[in-house]
């Protein structure tokens, strides 16, 4: 039977500003099934976005919903799940927005542990305001600001957010939906800060511009530069080159979570508690 997924849409916003067969579709019903699965209660969930196409997320489902500026979901989000820490907070952003201009709020969310789930919908372009390069771009590719090709060297999100100390770390791409519905779950239940790149099509501002041929031709590319994780291991770095690991790639169920810290703050601010040491913080290993 069809899933019917009118219980977490607006309907009055529907149809959607995206364009047909973009991505952006597949990940909204696959976060959808995931939050279905956890369990959680609709009013339990808040949805913040930033800006582009990516920001139209939260117009379209029926949680708490915040559309943001650009480049600072990670910033609201923080403030809201300090202030509602039984809240399950999702940022969803555009690949510009989570690694360009919020690319400082990207690192600190992720050194902090807070326990927000962000998801960055990673279309290599920035998609709405047509073709300029991101941080994503492979490099080559024609973009409205490199249009001799970019020359920039591509950036493994990923990467980026295991180093800034993110919890849990996974890439997956809407190719398969079944397997990104897995992957956000995995990812929903833990606890602290959970970044997911997951890798989408935009067929209309990177793949026509680049000639990549029709909408299904833009998902075997992604297919191509696309590997899971224990396969990808096996290969040389040469062969790793400009192929990126899907699946989990970091999960450390023992890194302390920022809200669990602030309580200590609290606790001992309003004298329940000694003075806050180092071992307060030291992660359990
Ligand atoms: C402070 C600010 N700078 C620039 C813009 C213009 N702007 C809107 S969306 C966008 C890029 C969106 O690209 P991305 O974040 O990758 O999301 P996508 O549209 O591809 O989903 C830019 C530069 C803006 N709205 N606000």
């Amino acid at each position: 039977m069809a899933y019917n997924y009118d219980k977490y849409l607006r309907l009055e916003k529907m149809p959607t500003l995206w364009c047909w067969g973009c991505g952006d579709g597949v990940i909204l019903k696959s976060v959808i099934r995931a939050i279905e699965k956890c369990g959680w209660d609709q009013d339990d969930v808040c949805v913040v976005s930033g800006i582009g196409c990516s920001g139209r997320f939260s117009s379209y489902v029926d949680f708490n919903t915040v559309h943001t500026t650009h480049g600072r979901t990670v910033a609201f989000a923080t403030g809201i799940k300090l202030a509602n820490p039984d809240k399950h907070v999702i940022c969803v952003a555009g690949d510009g927005d989570a690694m360009a201009i919020g690319g400082n709020h990207t690192i600190h969310g992720c050194r902090r542990n807070i326990d927000i789930n962000m998801i960055m919908i990673n279309n290599f372009i920035y998609g709405l305001t047509n073709s300029q390069t991101s941080p994503t771009t492979p490099q080559g590719m024609w973009t409205v600001s490199q249009k001799a090709g970019n020359i920039d060297p591509t950036f493994d999100a990923c990467d980026v957010a295991i180093a800034s100390g993110a919890s849990f770390v996974a890439r997956e791409t809407m190719i398969n939906p079944k397997k990104l519905e897995k992957v956000l779950v995995k990812g929903f239940q833990h606890r602290g800060f959970s970044f997911f790149d997951i890798m989408s099509n935009c067929h209309i501002n990177l793949g026509r511009k680049n000639k990549m041929g029709t909408a299904m031709d833009n998902l075997e590319w992604i297919d191509k530069i696309t590997m899971p994780k224990n396969k990808y291991d096996k290969l040389s770095e040469e062969e790793q080159l400009n192929l990126f690991p899907t699946g989990v790639l970091k999960h450390d169920e023992n890194a302390r979570e920022y809200c669990d810290m602030y309580q200590e703050v609290i606790a001992a601010q309003q004298g329940k508690r000694d003075k806050i040491t180092q071992d307060d913080f030291e992660k359990k290993i």
